[in-house]
């Protein structure tokens, strides 16, 4: 089913030159970005982002990590979008990441790893509209 997801090129992965590669990935996957943005988010932001994990022991480093430079958020359309999508970035933790994959690639750590990816249809509903108006989105 061709569906939307949310992608963002973390403030690591920016820093190290790799937007071009990894929206080389997406495309070469059937992963069409429809709208994409480079931004600087506000802590504020990040954390309005990142609402779900508000209680865990990552959150204030997390949410700092995500304000410290800018990053590249973009929606990608395509068959099972939000499921490729996860399988082209790879596990949470750049050392456990397969091979081949964005995080095994561009990744530092299990916190600076390069990438975001919504996890469901739902989440990628939400996290769409966190980002883009209507306009942007051509809807
Ligand atoms: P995901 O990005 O693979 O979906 P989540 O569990 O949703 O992983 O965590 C969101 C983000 O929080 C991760 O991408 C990573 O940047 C950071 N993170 C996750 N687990 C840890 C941890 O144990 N320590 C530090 N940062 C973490
Ligand atoms: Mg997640």
């Amino acid at each position: 089913m061709t569906e939307q997801t949310l992608a963002i090129i973390k403030p690591d992965a920016v820093k190290k030159d790799a937007i071009g590669d990894i929206i080389s990935r997406y495309e070469k996957a059937g992963l069409k970005p429809v709208a994409v943005r480079m931004m600087r988010m506000s802590k504020s932001v990040a954390e309005g982002f990142y609402a779900v994990h508000r209680q865990r022991p990552f959150f204030d480093s997390l949410t700092t990590f995500m304000a410290s430079g800018p990053v590249v958020v973009l929606v990608l359309e395509g068959k099972d979008a939000v499921k490729r999508n996860r399988e082209l970035m790879g596990a949470t933790d750049p050392a456990k990441a397969a091979p081949g994959t964005i995080r095994a690639a561009h990744g530092t750590n299990i916190e600076f790893n390069a990438v975001h990816g919504s996890d469901s249809a739902e989440s990628a509903r939400v996290e769409i509209n966190y980002f883009f108006s209507s306009m942007e989105l051509g809807v």
